[in-house]
């Protein structure tokens, strides 16, 4: 068994967890933040069989959209100590960022 822990934006959160409980995958949405951008993104944590993990992916793949962003990043004036001025920054976020895991146990209780 496998676990796949997805890291995907807000907006394509709905349509994924539909998408997979319609195909009879199992999943847990948690509600999460960016460490860079320090905004809500959602992670999926989906429990499978070995031989759906490509399908999984591939569901993933086809419903998480990358997304270009704007970012107010804080950055220290050069030669000033402990003075931070807000600069913009443009990051492109995600499709997804996908970690896949062996399950060692997995028991319902
Ligand atoms: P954030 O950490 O908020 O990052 C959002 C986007 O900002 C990233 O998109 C990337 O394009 C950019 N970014 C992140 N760190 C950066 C840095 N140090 N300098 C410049 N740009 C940077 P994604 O790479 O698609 O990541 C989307 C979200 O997935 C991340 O949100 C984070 O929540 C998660 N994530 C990405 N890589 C991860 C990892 N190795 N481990 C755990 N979570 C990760």
């Amino acid at each position: 068994m496998k676990l796949v822990i997805a890291v995907v934006q807000d907006e394509d959160a709905h349509k994924l967890i539909s998408t997979l409980m319609g195909e009879g995958y199992g999943v847990t949405k948690l509600a999460t933040t960016g460490g860079f951008l320090k905004a809500g993104n959602t992670t999926l944590l989906i429990g499978i069989d070995n031989d759906k993990m490509d399908e999984v992916i591939s569901i993933i793949e086809k419903i998480c959209k990358s997304r270009k962003q704007v970012a107010t990043s804080p950055s220290p004036i050069a030669g000033t100590a402990g003075v931070y001025v807000p600069y913009p920054v443009e990051v492109t976020i995600g499709g997804a960022t996908v970690f896949v895991v062996d399950v060692e146990k997995f028991v319902k209780l």
